[in-house]
């Protein structure tokens, strides 16, 4: 378990497979394996990212080992019956195409069990209330990297609420937004980076 925390950490894919194969092999519940093996290898990488130790390169190629390694792991969990407990609709709000750090927020949150529907950029309210509705989500996650496209974040909150998702917790992010602007607008949670959105995650769906 240990190794293969270090080979997601370090990026390295084949070794990340090949543990992974051999940890089933002999016997390691996947669930086992994605909690005491994969994750911990990407909190480390949300951690060091965080503390400006790596940068995104080595945090894309860390997030390709561990997905590597989910692909054998996921049939046989869905099989087994075990699905994530937690949905989060992710996006770029309308008007706006940057999805670099959206999408490093959206691999952080698989690396910690979370279920991400991910919706890509230029997303509408109605889509985002849409996919609320569809896959019954617990937390709407938008980033915005333009100060412009920042007000879309308050129109799909209004929306959200509009619709009756009241207890959809909505957290926000983008190099433009602030915690303030977050409280001003209706957010119920901000994170300045991908590694603190898991931990907003978490304490959203358990507060
Ligand atoms: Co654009 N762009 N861009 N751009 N771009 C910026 C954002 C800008 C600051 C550059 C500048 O002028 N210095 C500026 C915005 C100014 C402003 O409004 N304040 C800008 C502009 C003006 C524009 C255009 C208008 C340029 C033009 O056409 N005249 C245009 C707008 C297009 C549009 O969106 N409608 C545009 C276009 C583009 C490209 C398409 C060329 C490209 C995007 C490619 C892509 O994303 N696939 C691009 C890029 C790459 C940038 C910069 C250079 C880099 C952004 C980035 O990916 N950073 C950027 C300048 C910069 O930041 N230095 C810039 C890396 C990424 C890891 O960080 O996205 O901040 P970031 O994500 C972080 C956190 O913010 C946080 O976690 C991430 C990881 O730590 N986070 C969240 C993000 N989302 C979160 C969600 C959360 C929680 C945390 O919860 C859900």
């Amino acid at each position: 378990m240990q190794q293969l925390t270090e080979a997601v950490e370090m990026g390295n894919l084949t070794d990340a497979k090949r543990l992974t194969d051999e940890l089933l092999k002999a016997g390691k519940a996947p669930l086992e394996i994605v909690e005491q093996g994969l994750s911990p290898g990407m909190a480390n990488v949300g951690e060091k990212f965080k503390s400006n130790q790596i940068f995104v390169p080595e945090m894309l190629i860390a997030a390709r080992a561990m997905k590597e390694a989910m692909s054998h792991l996921e049939p046989l969990l869905v099989r087994a019956g075990i699905t994530p407990k937690y949905t989060v609709i992710l996006g770029t709000v309308q008007g706006d195409l940057h999805d670099i750090g959206k999408n490093l927020v959206g691999m952080l949150l698989k690396g910690a069990n979370i279920r991400v529907v991910d919706l890509g950029i230029n997303v509408t309210p109605d889509q985002f209330v849409a996919a609320v509705k569809e896959h019954n989500a617990s937390i709407v996650g938008l980033s915005a990297l333009l100060t412009t496209t920042m007000l879309a974040m308050k129109t799909t909150i209004k929306a959200l609420r509009a619709a009756g998702y009241d207890s959809v917790k909505v957290l926000i992010g983008g190099a433009p937004v602030t915690a303030q602007f977050a409280e001003e607008i209706g957010a119920d949670g901000y994170a300045p980076d991908a590694a603190s959105a898991v931990d907003m995650a978490k304490k959203l769906v358990t507060a």
